[in-house]
C-alpha cells in the first residue's frame, strides 16, 4: 500500500522529530552537559516513521539499544522518554532502566534489550500471547544486521514460520556490527535470503525511501494481522554517527560515508514532499519549529526532574522488595 498525501507528512514529522531529539542528545553529550550510553539512530528515522504511522497504537513493537528511533515512532510521550534517558524519577521506568531498556507499555513499546538478537525470542512470544488471547494485535520487532548471526534469531524466525505468528522482524540493516561490515560477518547477498531457510515471507527494501518502507511494513503488518504469518523484512539504511557515542567511525571509508549522506533520509523525504507538491518550504519549516519545541519542553522536563530516590533502589527489582 502506497502512503498518502498526509501519510508522508506524518512520516516526516516523526523523522524530524527523530532526528531532533538525536541532535540535542549528541550536542548535550558533546558539551559534556548530560553523561549516559547513547546508540544514536542517525540515517535510520524513515524506518521507524513509517513503521510507526503503519501501526496501530495498541500493537506492539520490541527493540533495541539503538532504539530511539523506535521508541518515538511508536508514540512513547517525550518527557517520559526523556526523562528515562537521563536517569530521571518521572521517566518511563523510574530513571531504573537508562536509555537501554525502554520499556512503556501504554503506547505499545514493550521491551529495548541491549542484549544483541534477544528481542527476536520476546517478541514472538508476544505474538504467541495474541494468538492465545484471541486478540489482533501484531509485533514488530527491530534488530540490526549483526544480530541475524545470533542464535535467537534462527530460533525466533523458525517458530514463528512453523506456528504462523503474527508477528513482522525488522532487520535495520545498517550495513555495520559495531566496527565490523557486513561483507565480513554475512554469507549471503541479502539478510532477506536467510528467512527461506524457515519457509518465511521475506523481503528486501531500501529503508530510507518512505514509499517503499510504508508499502512494505504495511503489507507484512496486514499478512500477520489477517492470520496469514509473518514476514522477514530487511530495510537497507546507513548509521551516520558511530556505534556509541565516542567510537569516530574512523574505520568506515571516506567515499562510502559520503555516498550514505547524499541518501540521507531526512533531506531526501524533504525534496520528496515539495517536489510533488505535498508541502512547500514554509509549511515544512513550521512543522520543524513546532517538532523542536516539543523537543526543548521534554529536555526542560527531564532536566528539572528530581533523580530516583536510594529507596526506590530495590522497588520493581526483584519479586520480594529489597528494603535499602
Ligand atoms: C549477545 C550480545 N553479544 C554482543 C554484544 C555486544 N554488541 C553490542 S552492539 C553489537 C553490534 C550489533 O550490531 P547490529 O546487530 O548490526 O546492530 P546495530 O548496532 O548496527 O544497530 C555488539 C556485538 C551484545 N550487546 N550482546
Ligand atoms: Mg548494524
Amino acid at each position: 500500500m502506497k502512503p498518502d498525501d498526509s501519510t508522508l507528512l506524518d512520516i516526516y514529522r516523526i523523522a524530524r522529530r527523530i532526528r531532533s531529539c538525536d541532535d540535542l542528545f549528541w550536542s548535550m553529550l558533546s558539551a559534556g552537559q548530560v553523561q549516559m550510553t547513547y546508540y544514536s539512530p542517525m540515517g535510520q528515522e524513515v524506518i521507524s516513521a513509517a513503521t510507526g504511522v503503519a501501526l496501530r497504537s495498541d500493537d506492539y513493537v520490541v527493540t533495541t539499544y539503538r532504539g530511539l528511533h523506535d521508541h518515538i515512532a511508536k508514540g512513547v510521550p517525550l518527557r517520559e522518554l526523556w526523562a528515562e534517558f537521563f536517569g530521571r524519577a518521572t521517566g518511563t521506568c523510574k530513571g531504573k532502566g537508562g536509555p537501554m531498556h525502554i520499556t512503556h507499555p501504554a503506547s505499545g513499546l514493550m521491551v529495548t534489550t541491549g542484549l544483541v538478537g534477544a528481542g527476536l525470542p520476546i517478541g514472538v512470544g508476544f505474538a504467541v500471547a495474541s494468538v492465545l488471547e484471541g486478540a489482533d494485535r501484531v509485533t514488530v520487532v527491530n534488530f540490526g544486521d549483526g544480530a541475524t548471526n545470533i542464535g535467537a534469531f534462527h530460533e525466533a524466525l523458525n517458530l514463528a514460520a512453523l506456528w504462523n505468528l503474527p508477528v513482522v522482524f525488522v532487520c535495520q540493516n545498517n550495513q555495520y556490527g559495531e566496527k565490523t561490515a557486513l561483507r565480513d560477518h554475512l554469507t549471503v547477498e541479502h539478510i532477506a535470503d536467510r528467512g527461506a531457510a524457515y519457509n518465511m515471507r521475506s523481503l528486501t527494501v531500501d529503508g530510507n525511501d518512505p514509499d517503499a518502507m510504508f508499502d512494505a511494513i504495511s503489507d507484512a503488518i496486514g499478512i500477520a494481522r489477517a492470520g496469514n504469518g509473518p514476514t522477514l523484512l530487511e530495510a537497507n539504511t546507513f548509521r551516520f554517527r558511530g556505534h556509541n557515542f565516542g567510537d569516530d567511525n574512523a574505520y568506515i571509508p571516506d567515499e562510502e560515508m559520503a555516498a550514505a549522506k547524499a541518501n540521507d533520509p531526512l533531506p531526501r523525504l524533504r525534496d520528496q514532499l515539495i517536489f510533488r507538491g505535498i508541502a512547500d518550504q514554509a509549511t515544512l519549516d513550521a512543522v520543524d519549529a513546532a517538532v523542536m519545541a516539543e523537543v526543548e519542553d521534554a529536555r526542560n522536563f527531564a532536566e528539572q526532574s528530581p533523580m530516583p530516590p536510594i529507596s526506590e533502589l530495590g522497588t520493581d527489582v526483584y519479586k520480594t522488595e529489597v528494603a535499602v
